[in-house]
């Protein structure tokens, strides 16, 4: 489904949808535009292979309700224009790459503070990561699998800090500063 351009390859309403599904689901796509939806890896790799894209994440903090946005768009590297891509599975499992934040919701999936105050700074940067779900564990840097730990598929690194497919207790996304709970998200692409 496509809005002014913008393709929706995820949706996030509440906390009533269990995002703890194998990876053929996060692969495939499943849900309905109209609710909680997932598009598909393999097509947001189809996607993003086939010509530049721009991301944009809208993120409903719980504890006030109200709407952030952060853009990953326009990063020129030689004539080629990077911004959000998804790798592919293969070589890949679908490794997210992204670049060129803009926004008010904080750079989450860049996050390149040290978090949890132990030195460990990187640890909870998502650019450059695969994907992992409960059933196939591609975080490399985490002993565990992070998906069966916060409860959906994603691009975790061990595991912080951003994730808009995990159970209730861990869905959230960070500021340089802070880390919120986030009730309700989107996620969406546009042709750059
Ligand atoms: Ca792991």
């Amino acid at each position: 489904m496509s809005v002014f351009g913008w393709i929706i390859i995820h949706q996030h309403l509440g906390y009533t949808f269990d995002w703890q599904l194998p990876w053929a689901d996060y692969k495939a796509g499943f849900g309905s535009i109209d609710a909680n939806f997932w598009l598909g890896l393999e097509r947001m790799h189809l996607l993003t292979s086939s010509q530049p894209h721009r991301l944009r994440v809208e993120v409903q903090q719980k504890n006030t309700n109200l709407w952030f946005s952060a853009e990953y768009w326009s990063f020129k590297i030689g004539e080629e224009y990077w911004s959000f891509q998804i790798g592919d599975e293969l070589n890949d499992k679908y490794r997210l790459e992204v670049s060129g934040y803009s926004g008010d919701a904080g750079d989450s999936l860049q996050y390149e503070g040290d978090w949890a105050g132990d030195g460990l700074f990187g640890n909870y940067n998502h650019n450059g990561m695969k994907f992992t779900t409960k059933n196939q564990d591609n975080d490399e840097n985490h002993s565990e699998n992070c998906a069966v730990a916060r409860g959906g598929g994603w691009w975790y690194n061990r595991c912080f800090v951003a994730c808009v497919t995990c159970g209730a207790d861990h869905n959230e996304w960070a500021t340089l500063s802070s880390v919120y709970d986030v009730i309700s998200s989107r996620m969406m692409i546009k042709p750059q």
